[in-house]
């Protein structure tokens, strides 16, 4: 029998009003259901919104260390719990052991640094232009946040935004991906057991439409953020534009290694394998494209089928396994579906191209790592995010022009260049239009202290990660204070006696 799961409501496990589920299943084996998970509706939300309104008032006048302290806690419990999470997490969403202990790992990073934070949360004091007089700014919590993430990272990017929101004294709204609400589920668990007061954390499952734009379009809910698609984060943005609610959005890459002449080949090999075919591909920040200059071109394709061929796709909870399944059937279409408009408009397929069927095969969501060359700029595999195993190769002949390649899509999220040439190297750096800039190593492998976000249509502004996620999840209160007893009139008392 499958494991019955629940939303978490004002501090309390409950089925969906509606008493409706749905199945959670293991990519690599389709025919194991994991567990079932409540179908959640608009009524569902309404219960959590009102939960973490009425928390609000109280969490926010938990002095802000103290808010950090339950969040040290919740980074001890997953680190206790690390490798039981990451089987758990390989069994829902596919990727391998490594990785998904990777993820978690970076949500304990998180949390270490959201609960240092909380004795930070730095404001400003700035002199006044009036005598006996103080000015100051500081940060206030906003109030709900609605938070609608992704099944690629289903810890660490949950944290990303949850954390910051708690420290902050925001209350949270959270609808995890659908394709993974088991990991959702024991970190609200964990929160919970870290003791976060009741109605401060709500769980909410069940599918975007239904539920993620409920929270969307709640009246009550102040802040949005959200990690997933371009065309989904667009649908975001206009609804919340409707009553000003403050969105942050993680959307799309196109992300490209490029290699110059002088690279270290190998290092750049190892790059490449691990930012294409990692995660299998993925992540927003998936290498998606290889820039590779004319004069190791042929030299560079060459190491790279052989550095291919020698992964081995299959269960990512089995030992020595590089690349597991694809989330679920839908997306292994979306794979095929590029391999065919990549071969439509010219390309050729140099490596793999086709599922896996067969054998320990048979029963998942499998899809050979796979090469594209002869790739020009103007195709739609070069330009739009595939989110599978497939790297489509360009060639080029100057850093100027590897730079136009690169920045020749409409996502700026990742990017990366193998060069031992200082002045390649900050040409990139400058001239790159991306969020993040990698030298000599992949476009994937962001830290957790770090900004991260995009450019273009990758997002919205705002980044997560770091000190700067903490600007979206507070609002400044400029306050003046008067001691001179008597009325004093800025740009009017222009004295200052
Ligand atoms: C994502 O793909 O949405 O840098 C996040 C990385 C990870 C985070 C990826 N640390 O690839």
């Amino acid at each position: 029998m499958a494991k019955t799961f629940q939303n978490f409501i004002n501090g309390t496990w409950v089925n969906a009003k509606s008493g409706k589920t749905f199945e959670n299943r293991n990519p690599a084996n389709w025919a194991e259901v994991l567990g079932t998970f409540p179908s959640s509706s608009k009524d569902d939300v309404d219960e959590a919104v009102k939960a973490a309104r009425a928390a609000f008032e109280r969490w926010r006048l938990v002095p802000a260390p103290h808010r950090g302290d339950i969040l040290r806690k919740v980074g001890d419990l997953m680190t206790a719990r690390k490798d039981e999470i990451a089987r758990r997490m390989t069994r829902e969403m596919g990727k391998v052991l490594l990785e998904t202990r990777g993820d978690v790992q970076e949500g304990i990073d998180t949390a270490y640094y959201a609960a240092t934070e909380g004795r930070r949360l730095f404001g400003h004091t700035v002199p006044s232009e009036l005598p006996n007089k103080f000015n100051m700014a500081m940060r206030m919590p906003i109030g709900v946040a609605g938070i609608i993430t992704p099944w690629n990272f289903p810890m660490a990017i949950p944290t990303w935004k949850i954390f910051p929101a708690l420290v902050c004294g925001n209350t949270v709204v959270f609808k995890p991906a659908s394709d993974t609400p088991e990991t959702a589920t024991i970190l609200v668990e964990i929160l919970a057991e870290a003791g976060i007061p009741e109605g401060v954390i709500n769980l909410v499952h069940g599918g975007g439409g239904a539920v993620g734009m409920a929270i969307v379009e709640h009246p009550d809910i102040d802040l949005v953020s959200f990690t997933g698609s371009t065309s989904v984060g667009k649908k975001i943005a206009e609804l919340a534009g409707k009553s000003l609610k403050r969105v942050s959005l993680e959307l799309g890459g196109k992300n490209a290694q490029i290699v110059m002449e002088d690279a270290n080949l190998d290092l750049a090999l190892d790059g490449v394998l691990w930012g294409a075919f990692g995660t299998t591909g993925q992540r927003c920040t998936a290498t998606s494209r290889l820039i590779l200059h004319e004069n190791i071109y042929d030299k560079f394709l060459s190491m790279l089928v052989a550095g291919v061929k020698k992964l081995r796709v299959g269960d990512g909870l089995k030992e020595g396994t590089h690349v597991g399944p694809l989330v679920n059937e839908g997306q292994r279409e979306v794979v095929e579906e590029y391999v065919k408009i990549g071969t439509d408009e010219g390309a050729t397929v140099l490596h793999g191209g086709k599922r896996l069927s067969g054998g320990e095969h048979e029963k998942g969501w499998f899809h050979e790592p796979t090469i594209l060359v002869n790739v020009t700029p103007d195709m739609r595999v070069a330009r739009e995010e595939i989110f599978g195993p497939v790297l489509s190769v360009l060639k080029v002949s100057s850093v100027e022009q590897a730079i136009e390649v690169s920045n020749n899509t409409k996502y700026g999220l990742s990017s990366s260049m193998y060069t031992q040439n200082i002045g390649y190297a900050y040409t990139a750096i400058r001239d790159i239009k991306a969020g993040i800039t990698y030298i000599n190593s992949p476009t994937i492998g962001a830290e957790a202290h770090m900004p991260f976000g995009g450019v273009k249509e990758t997002g919205n502004g705002h980044r997560e990660g770091g000190w700067t996620v903490f600007e979206f999840y507070s609002e400044w209160k400029t306050v003046y204070i008067d001691y001179s007893g008597k009325l004093q009139r800025a740009q009017i008392d222009t004295e200052g006696t």
